[in-house]
Formats: structure tokens, sequence, C-alpha cells
């Protein structure tokens, strides 16, 4: 019988450029709460109302909670099978001369702590800041983010500050936010490259990260989707392959 497993490695081992955009569903099996599902709120709020620039000029103390609250949740989380499948595939293909390129909408940086090394972060980073006033952008791993937040109702005092004294916010991209244009350069050409474009648990319904599946497939890969469910992408989808990406990525990409 030909699964769609089966179907699915093929094309994997077949293509010379692979291409994998992820979405949080590949860090739930982490215990890192996806955007649309269960514990997606905080405080009642959703990603949807606070991670935007209207936020942060209304409350950007509690945006930074909102942040903080996250970093911290991160700081004992380490990548799963699913983020090492993914990092371990990378290595073997680049001996082989085939070419790989992860896009991740992720902030949360369990890929690179798994080893993934030709990573587009297409949304930034939560461990980095960028200052509101100068621009200038650079890592920061402190948690609580300022001593401030350590207890409970921090003010705009305690907000993190640059060198230049300008408030600096987390250097993630908001609704309404660009990404940068290196950033989404390097996803659309690696899109438009790939024999295979491997989608991983993404709700796919933020633009313009899932434009990116219809992208690869009008220049002709094949899709193929791990996650829970159908997406909004299933109508580009050729093989889909239905649970946690924790389970099904290893036994996709193992040699
Ligand atoms: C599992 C699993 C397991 C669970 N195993 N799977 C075109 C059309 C319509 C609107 C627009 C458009 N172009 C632009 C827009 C506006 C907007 C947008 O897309 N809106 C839509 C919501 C309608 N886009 C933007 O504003 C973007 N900017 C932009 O385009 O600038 C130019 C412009 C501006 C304005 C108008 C027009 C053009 C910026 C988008 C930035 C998104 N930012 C966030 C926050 C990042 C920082 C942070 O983390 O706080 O990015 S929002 C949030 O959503 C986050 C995620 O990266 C992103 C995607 O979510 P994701 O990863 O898909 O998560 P979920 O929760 O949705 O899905 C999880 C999936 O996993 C599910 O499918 C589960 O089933 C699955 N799953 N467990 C496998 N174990
Ligand atoms: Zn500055």
């Amino acid at each position: 019988m030909t699964t769609v497993m089966s179907k699915a490695r093929a094309a994997l081992q077949a293509a010379r450029r692979v291409a994998v955009l992820t979405g949080a569903g590949i860090s739930a099996e982490s215990g890192v709460p996806t955007f649309r599902g269960e514990g997606g709120l905080w405080r009642n709020h959703s990603a949807m109302e606070l991670a935007t620039p209207a936020a942060w000029a209304r409350d950007p103390v509690l945006v930074w909670e909102f942040y903080d609250h996250r970093r911290r949740a991160l700081v004992d989380k380490a990548p799963n099978a699913g983020h090492r499948a993914l990092a371990a595939f990378e290595g073997r293909l680049a001996g082989k001369r085939r070419g790989f390129t992860l896009i991740t909408q992720n902030v949360d940086g369990l890929h690179e702590a798994a080893g993934s090394r030709a990573i587009v972060r297409l949304h930034g980073s939560i461990w980095r800041v960028r200052c509101s006033r100068c621009g200038r952008e650079e890592r920061d791993h402190a948690t609580p983010v300022t001593p401030g937040f350590a207890g409970p109702g921090p003010g705009p005092a305690d907000l993190p500050r640059c060198a230049c004294g300008g408030v600096t916010r987390p250097a993630v991209v908001w609704f309404g936010e660009s990404l940068r244009d290196e950033d989404l350069e390097a996803a659309s050409r690696a899109a438009a490259e790939a024999d295979v474009l491997l989608v991983v648990g993404t709700s796919a319904v933020v633009y313009p990260a899932a434009g990116l599946v219809p992208h690869a497939k009008r220049a002709g890969a094949v899709v193929i989707e791990v996650n829970l469910e159908p997406t909004a992408a299933r109508a580009h989808v050729d093989h889909h392959l239905t649970g946690p990406s924790g389970a099904l990525l290893p036994e996709l990409l193992h040699a």
C-alpha cells in the first residue's frame, strides 16, 4: 500500500532543494502555547490584540508584560523531536550538497536551540530588542526583562532602555508592520526554488507568510503539510500528514 507518508518521503528523497515553513504548532509539544489554539490568551488578551503597534502606543508596559511572561515561560523549554528532526535533516542534506532553507514564523528560538542553521526568521525573535528611538537592535536574554518586571505592577520607569535612553521593544513583527525586505526576499526565493515545501504547524492565515505556500506551488513545488488538521493552505497541499509534528517529522525525515 502506498501511504501518504511513503509518497511524502519519496518526494523529499527526490528533492534537490527543500524549503520548510514552520509555525507555532511545531513548538506545541515543547509546551509553548499556539496563538489560535487553547492557551493562546494571556490575561484574556490575544496576540492579535497585543502584537500590534496600536497596543504598544497605548500601553507599552502591558505589551512588555506580555512578552516578559512569554520569555520567562520559554526559559525552561527545550526543542522537541520535530525541531531536532529538521536540524538533523538539514545536516544530512548539506553533506549531499542539496539545498535547505528553514523559514519560521516563530520567535521562540527553539529551531536555533535544536541546531538548525539556515533559518529565515520572518517574524523576528523574542530574544532581541530594538530601540524605539534610534533603531539599534541587540540580543537581550534577560528574564525578567528589567528587575521592575519581577514583581506585580511594573510601571513606565521599569521599561527596558537602550544606551541612547530610548525605550526598547521586542524585535518581533507586529500586525500591520512590514517584514524585513531581506527576510521576505530570502523566503520567497527559497519557496520558489524548492522542489518540496514542507509546511509544519501553521494555521496559514497570517500573510505574507501564508502566501509562500501558493507561491511555491505555482513555481512547481510538491507541498507536504504536517498538522493536527487541514489548514487554510489545504488547496495547495499535495500530501497532508495528520498528527503531531513531534511524532511525524522524525518518521518523515529520518534517513
Ligand atoms: C500543530 C500541533 C502539533 C498545533 N503538531 N501542528 C493579505 C490578506 C489579508 C491580510 C493581510 C494580507 N497581507 C497582510 C495582511 C495583514 C496581516 C494579516 O495577515 N492578517 C491576517 C490575520 C488576516 N499581516 C500583517 O500585518 C503582516 N505585515 C504585513 O503584511 O505588512 C504589510 C501590510 C500591512 C498591512 C496591510 C497590508 C500589508 C505582519 C504579520 C505579523 C504577525 N505577527 C505575529 C506575532 C509575532 C510576534 C509574537 O510572537 O508575539 O506572528 S501574529 C502570530 O501569528 C505570530 C505567528 O508567527 C503568526 C502565525 O501563527 P501560526 O504560527 O500559524 O500559529 P497558529 O496558532 O495560528 O496555528 C498553529 C497551528 O499549529 C494550527 O494549525 C494547529 O492545528 C497546529 N498544531 N499543535 C502539528 N503538535
Ligand atoms: Zn537607542
